[in-house]
């Protein structure tokens, strides 16, 4: 390996140009840059998000949740575009402080009730309608302690592995070693767990698998990184049983075309306000509509 030839200046400076291929929105320090009003849809529930991995766990559980007959959980799905700096518009920053999708309002609390971060909004839209949650006490403490593992793990996966191995603008070895042994350590300690459990809590499907998956199956189902050969994804049998089994359900299908920005047109549902949008307002219909 190769010395680095950079040396870090006694006080770092934030310069446009050092945040890779999210240097035009990044920044070092919190708050709005503009003025933006939210819309605000017809159901109590509305979502502000992008069809990312955090984002498709709520849309997953709440479409997990429609299914089961909670009517209450139709919700309004809204995009923000992280790419162009939505996530920092006044509105969008008074539900999360933190700027970062997803983040939801319940309005059929009063006051409204704002929930931010992946893992609490997960936990959040399980305790009210009791559902993908156990209740017995043991049970439940498994399965947020799983929770809890995807919301302390995934960064090293995502903003360590995916960053240095995908998109960083130079391919550092010393940064992709770093995280390639830790995101494995995280997907034998999966594929151990799963060896003698259906699902990660046992053989109930919860909101930990629904957290999980999104990260880790779609590194393993190489939806993420083009890394499924680089991590030798095959070789995590009880893991891949486990995202091929999540990723074959209708409503992970539905879930994951929410805020989807990238991929089939067909598979695109930008805003989702009613279950017919699916099949109605998927971008190749929007824009076949458009066409003259
Ligand atoms: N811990 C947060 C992480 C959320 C997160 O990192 N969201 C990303 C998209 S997946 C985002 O909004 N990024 C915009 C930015 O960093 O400015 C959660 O689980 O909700």
């Amino acid at each position: 390996m190769s010395e680095s030839s950079y040396s870090p200046p006694k006080i770092w400076k934030w310069e446009k140009h050092n945040g890779g291929p999210f240097a035009s929105t990044n920044r070092p320090i919190a708050g709005k840059t503009h003025d933006k009003e939210l819309p605000i849809g017809k159901h109590p529930l509305q979502l502000y998000s992008l069809g990312t991995p955090n984002g498709v766990k709520v849309t997953i559980l709440l479409e997990e949740l429609l299914s089961l007959g909670f009517n209450d959980a139709e919700y309004d799905a809204w995009m923000i575009k992280i790419g162009d700096g939505e996530q920092f518009g006044s509105d969008f920053v008074k539900i999360n402080p933190n700027s970062k999708i997803p983040a939801l309002m319940d309005h059929s609390t009063n006051p409204p009730t704002r929930v931010f971060e992946s893992g609490a909004i997960l936990l959040y839209l399980a305790e009210k309608f009791g559902a993908f949650l156990p209740s017995d006490r043991a049970a439940r403490a498994e399965c947020l302690s799983w929770l809890m593992w995807q919301m302390g793990s995934a960064p090293y996966l995502g903003g360590g592995f995916g960053h240095f191995y995908h998109y960083a603008p130079i391919k550092i070895e010393y940064a992709i070693n770093r995280f390639s042994m830790e995101t494995k350590r995280q997907l034998d300690v999966l594929d151990k767990h799963l060896a003698v459990n259906q699902y990660i809590c046992d053989d109930e499907y919860t909101i930990a698998d629904i957290a999980i998956w999104p990260w880790y199956g779609g590194v393993l189902l190489n939806r993420q990184y083009d890394a499924a050969e680089f991590i030798d994804a095959e070789a995590y049998t009880n893991a891949m049983r486990w995202a091929r089994d999540i990723d074959k359900r209708e409503t992970v299908k539905r879930g994951r075309m929410v805020n989807k920005h990238r991929g089939e047109l067909d598979e695109q549902l930008h805003e989702r306000h009613d279950a017919s949008d699916f099949k109605n307002k998927t971008q190749d219909k929007i824009i076949g509509s458009k066409r003259p």
